[in-house]
């Protein structure tokens, strides 16, 4: 069934150059691209974003981190698009959990900087979607 997911290249992400390659991973998967933006994070934007992680140790120093340079936010489409993106990340902690040949396991060290994000679910899709771009 086509869908569609909200991915993020993080702030470590797009200053140490890496949009292009996740995108071309995103390309090559087969998923395409349904909308494209490099902005600035405003926090009441990272909040929203992040409202599950709201009470956890790492919250605050998360939306430290999302707030503090551009992301490139991204609707990818496809076929099971959610958890085909999810298999390109690799998973949350870049050396503990994600394998070589995943974004994160290919070019991360440290949980919080994890260079991307994509959507869990097809309910955290549709939220995340309308957050980033409401006129989707
Ligand atoms: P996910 O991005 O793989 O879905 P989540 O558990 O939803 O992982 O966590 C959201 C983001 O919060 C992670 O991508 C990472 O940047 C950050 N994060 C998760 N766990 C920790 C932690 O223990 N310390 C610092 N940051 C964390």
């Amino acid at each position: 069934m086509s869908e569609r997911t909200l991915v993020l290249v993080k702030p470590d992400g797009v200053s140490r150059g890496l949009v292009g390659e996740v995108i071309s991973r995103i390309e090559r998967k087969g998923l395409t691209l349904a909308a494209l933006e490099l902005r600035s994070v405003e926090r009441a934007v990272a909040e929203q974003h992040y409202a599950e992680h709201d009470g956890k140790p790492f919250f605050e120093s998360l939306l430290e981190f999302i707030t503090s340079g551009k992301v490139a936010a991204i609707v990818a489409e496809g076929e099971n698009a959610i958890a085909a993106f999810r298999q390109l990340a690799g998973g949350t902690h870049p050396v503990e959990k994600a394998t070589p040949g995943t974004i994160r396991g290919d070019f991360g060290l440290e949980v919080q900087y994890n260079l991307v994000h994509g959507s869990d679910s097809p309910e955290s899709a549709e939220r995340e979607i309308k957050i980033w771009f409401p006129a989707l």
